[in-house]
């Protein structure tokens, strides 16, 4: 009997994928199916799967055509399970040509046409690709229109921009750039706004009206009635209001909150973390009013993580500032946080650098997250016995 194995997602199973089971199974009698598992998906940088690993697994079963399904786990798994199945053919499609020339040592390969014209890419995109404008200009906008590349769905299409070298780089990625806030709001879906922060609430504002959805950067507003009245709004309209900190959606951020509800530390006693940059400031950072200074910039990722795991009802809040002589915006401030059972002490940074680790004290350990600990992919539980210290990693996508 002939084996044949082949690999894949299967999102959305659509004929390519059915073009390429049939023939595969026509090179040989049995067909194994390899179906991959999120996590795997995920570490080979395929973000954006929309269905669940059982669904596509129903999918695949559905065809009839596969004799038996497995789950790819792992890089390298392939050659183990050619050894463990006694595979003859290894097939995959021809988008993948010689990329997997080194598994002829184990068995035969072959590439099958790849079926032009369908791809799970187009169908997830069946809805329409989403438009999105920037609102504003900070050095860091490129990172985001980098990161932007990997996610289909959604394409950067406007800007509005009143900054001189924003425009410039604008420009050269050939996008629309605007100088007229509202003309550019009707041309797209949803905004990114990374403008100074003090115009920040006015652009969400303006584009709720418009029924326009907001990804806004950290902080949305630097008053409080002002964030309730955005989220009111936000509502009001129907429309998505997202903050972009990051942090906050980081696997590895998150797995850290869950752990330390069991109770893997005991109770916790103390959080010290520092968040600090020697950016190149932009053409606002130096304006008090405008939103410059080191706890706009950073106190929303400094007191993320305490006030999701002590919670908001602290006894006691101070902050203690270095301030700039000319600018008197805050350069080094030392925040600290009074709880009835716990404290904080957070400190964030403009133009001084530290060391940006986060440590969590509890009763029976602590957690260690290294440098720089908002972009978390890793952390360590510790104990005073370091035969029990536990390591967790997890990739920041
Ligand atoms: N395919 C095809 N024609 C298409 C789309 C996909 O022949 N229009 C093939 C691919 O070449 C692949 C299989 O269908 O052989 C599954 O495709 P995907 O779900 O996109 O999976 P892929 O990322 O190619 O995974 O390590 C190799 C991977 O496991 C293959």
């Amino acid at each position: 009997m002939k084996k044949v194995i082949t690999y894949g997602t299967f999102d959305l199973l659509h004929h390519g994928h059915l073009n390429l089971l049939r023939r595969a199974k026509a090179l040989g009698d049995y067909l194994i199916v390899c179906v991959t598992t999120d996590s795997f998906d995920i570490e080979r940088g395929k973000l954006l799967v929309q269905q669940s690993l059982i669904e596509r697994i129903a999918a695949v079963k559905a065809t009839g055509i596969a004799d038996e399904v497995i789950l790819e786990e792992y890089e390298g798994q392939k050659i183990d399970d050619i050894k463990k199945y006694n595979v003859d053919i290894f097939a995959i499609g021809s988008d993948w040509v010689g990329k997997f020339d080194y598994i002829l040592e184990f068995c035969k390969v072959v590439y099958l046409p790849r079926t032009k014209d369908i791809s799970s890419t187009e169908k997830r995109n069946e809805e329409g690709i989403l438009s999105l404008g920037i609102v504003g200009y900070d050095h860091s906008i490129v990172k985001f229109i980098d990161e932007s590349n990997f996610i289909s769905g959604i394409e950067i299409t406007s800007v509005f921009c009143l900054d001189s070298e924003g425009s410039k780089l604008y420009n050269s990625k050939l996008y629309k750039v605007y100088t007229d806030y509202e003309k550019m709001l009707l041309d797209v879906d949803a905004v990114y706004i990374i403008s100074a922060p003090n115009l920040r609430v006015m652009y969400t504002k303006k584009a709720f009206e418009l029924g326009k959805h907001v990804l806004c950067e950290t902080p949305v507003a630097l008053k409080t009635d002002e964030v309730d009245l955005l989220n009111s709004l936000a509502k009001e309209k129907k429309v998505i209001f997202c903050e972009a900190l990051k942090t906050a959606y980081s696997l590895a951020f998150q797995r850290l909150g869950v752990l330390l509800k069991t109770g893997i530390i005991g109770n916790i006693k103390d959080i010290n973390a520092t968040c600090t940059s020697l950016d190149v400031k932009s053409s606002w950072s130096d304006s008090k009013e405008s939103g410059g200074g080191a706890i706009v910039s950073w106190g929303p990722y400094v007191l993320l993580p305490v006030l999701k795991i002590l919670g908001c009802q602290y006894k006691k809040l101070s902050f203690v500032s270095y301030l700039d002589d000319k600018t008197k915006i805050d350069l080094f401030t030392n925040i600290q946080l009074v709880y009835s059972n716990s404290l904080a002490s957070v400190k964030v940074g403009s133009g001084v650098k530290a060391e940006g680790a986060m440590i969590i004290a509890g009763t029976k350990g602590y957690v260690y997250v290294p440098a720089p600990w908002w972009k978390m992919d890793y952390f360590e539980i510790r104990y005073e016995d370091s035969r029990s210290n536990k390591k967790y990693f997890y990739q920041f996508k």
